[in-house]
């Protein structure tokens, strides 16, 4: 659809936001700074570079190449004050029901909190429980890691499988993949998510059930993928291990729901619990994290928790002008809002951050692909973009052109460390030296002017002008370790809340994907029927699943 046929539609609706004065200013603002060009705002201010940074838990914040000036920031922080961030933020903390359409608190900023702290939910404190879960965790993962704990036919645990799908995946992978430099490496840690039977198949085709846990992450217990793969497992276990008991030594659930842990055949005693309180794409430091545990060990997850807790206590005290997730979540309003970027690219030049674009996708894409304000009312404004993105340098080699001379608007948020984990030649300068380039190059681009100079001939010079003006941030830190990676996700999801609460959307729900998971069960009733049944749906999926029934047994 459209952005024309998006607001023409929507303005019949609910308004608010763009009606509010600070909005409203905002726009005229961008009528007139349009066409500043990054190389003038450069040009007249020489500190620049150095004044529109901030920094925080480690990370550095250059947001200097963004297309704002002193009053572009000024009015989006008089946006937020309308909108009430400041309370949003304390709302959030104090765990109130900010999750207002299920009715629950999103209180990840507990499962990170210190021991001493207090955060209520009906008077009750949730840190002492987040706590105990977490000994509990750090108890087992010993004993998994030590070799104490042992699969069926007593031999020690050599590979962890989580099964999960969602947020119960998504995290997990990701941190385990940047974590891996921290990781056991005489152990293989592998994810299945799909339902599709080759992501199993292909995960165990090496691997030897008595030597093998599975992890069993879903936070319902009732996530059709999750529950199919289980059962996969369970049966390929079984089959080599032949009895029943052996499930307690090799399976593990991790869920907020005993009663379906229990029916599934996992001892009480095998399973972590969580609580509703915890969103499925803000898990990944709760118990959910369990694999993560058991590779990098408690000491190194408890330094990743300390991480996402120095950006929480960031993000809940620094003023605004300072405050990272308010800056990156404002500053992304302002490219959506104003600019008109439909896509934010996400390019870690850290090749163990390779499936964070991944992981983010899910945290801004569900948590802000929203089209109805909180109360109900369809928006009359962009939400939230599309994220996407690739470690560089592969990227330059694929995409990057279409950011650089393409037609659409994108900016990008690089990621990059001043030393690298495995050091080799002069390799990791190399890297860096690409990531500081290609944001330069988005920014200042190339003049026609510049080109000529060279002795190009008129005919190519269009084609290699820059036009540059292209925005992006830059995160800088030391070193990827537990901390800069706790920091660097917190970072993400409070930016994404900053977000939500300008749009006035539910950041916390995701309503989107029940309608394709109710369908999905209704068809897969119909592929199982041996009979011929009546199907009820358009004409397009009925001859689809017709074609499907008759030709599946011929492949
Ligand atoms: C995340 C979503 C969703 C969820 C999965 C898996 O915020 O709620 O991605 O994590 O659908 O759900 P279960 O953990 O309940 O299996």
């Amino acid at each position: 659809m459209s952005r024309l046929t998006l607001t023409t539609r929507a303005s019949a609706h609910a308004q608010g936001l763009t009606d509010r004065p600070a909005w409203k200013a905002l726009e005229a603002h961008c009528a007139t700074t349009h066409d500043l060009h990054l190389r003038q705002m450069f040009a007249e201010d020489t500190l620049r570079g150095e004044r529109l940074h901030a920094e925080a838990a480690g990370l550095y914040l250059d947001y200097s190449k963004q297309r704002v000036t002193d009053e572009t920031l000024r009015l989006l922080r008089e946006l937020a004050d309308a909108c009430g961030l400041n309370e949003r933020i304390a709302a959030m903390f104090r765990g109130d029901r900010i999750n207002t359409t299920e009715q629950r608190a999103a209180l990840h900023v507990a499962l990170r909190a210190p021991m001493d702290e207090h955060i209520l939910i009906d008077d009750k404190n949730v840190v002492s429980d987040v706590h105990a879960v977490l000994d509990r965790m750090a108890a087992f993962c010993e004993r998994v890691r030590s070799g104490a704990w042992t699969g069926h036919s007593g031999k020690r645990i050599r590979n962890v499988i989580n099964i999960g799908i969602g947020g119960s995946d998504l995290g997990p992978v990701m941190a385990y993949e940047a974590m891996r430099h921290y990781s056991r490496r005489d152990m293989t840690f592998r994810f299945v998510s799909n339902v599709d039977s080759t992501d199993f198949v292909e995960a165990v085709h090496d691997l030897k059930p008595d030597e093998t846990l599975f992890v069993i992450c879903s936070k319902t217990f009732t996530t059709q993928e999750t529950l199919t793969n289980a059962q996969s497992a369970r049966a390929w276990c079984l089959h080599t291990l032949g009895d029943e008991r052996a499930v307690a030594k090799h399976f593990v659930a991790v869920s907020t729901n005993a009663a379906e842990v229990i029916k599934f055949g996992i001892d009480a005693d095998n399973m972590f619990g969580f609580w509703d309180w915890v969103g499925g794409r803000y898990s990944m430091d709760s118990v959910i994290g369990l694999s993560t545990m058991l590779a990098i060990g408690p000491e190194n997850f408890r330094a990743m928790l300390a991480g996402f807790h120095a950006m929480d206590e960031h993000f809940r005290t620094a003023s605004p002008e300072q405050n990272l997730p308010v800056l990156m979540g404002l500053l992304a309003i302002w490219n959506a809002n104003f600019l008109g970027a439909a896509t934010v690219a996400v390019l870690p030049y850290d090749q163990y951050l390779k499936r964070f674009p991944a992981y983010l996708q899910q945290l801004a894409m569900e948590s802000n692909g929203k089209h109805v304000s909180l109360n109900g009312m369809r928006v009359d404004y962009e939400t939230g973009p599309i994220y996407w993105g690739e470690p560089g340098t592969n990227g330059q080699h694929s995409f990057y052109q279409l950011i650089h001379q393409g037609t659409h608007l994108i900016p990008c948020d690089f990621i990059g460390f001043c030393e690298t984990l495995n050091p080799l030649g002069g390799q990791h300068d190399l890297l860096m030296a690409n990531l500081f380039a290609q944001s330069e190059a988005l920014a200042f681009g190339k003049t026609a002017a510049e080109v000529k100079a060279e002795g190009m001939p008129t005919a190519l010079v269009s084609h290699r002008t820059f036009e540059g003006n292209r925005p992006s941030n830059t995160l800088l830190a030391e070193r990827l370790t537990p901390h800069t990676l706790g920091a660097l996700v917190a970072l993400y999801e409070h930016s994404v809340f900053v977000q939500g609460v300008i749009w006035d959307i539910d950041s916390f729900d995701q309503w989107g994907v029940e309608l394709g998971k109710a369908l999905a069960t209704r068809i897969a009733g119909e592929i199982a029927d041996s009979g011929d049944p009546e199907l009820r749906h358009d004409g397009s999926t009925n001859t689809l699943i017709r074609r499907y029934r008759r030709l599946r047994h011929h492949a």
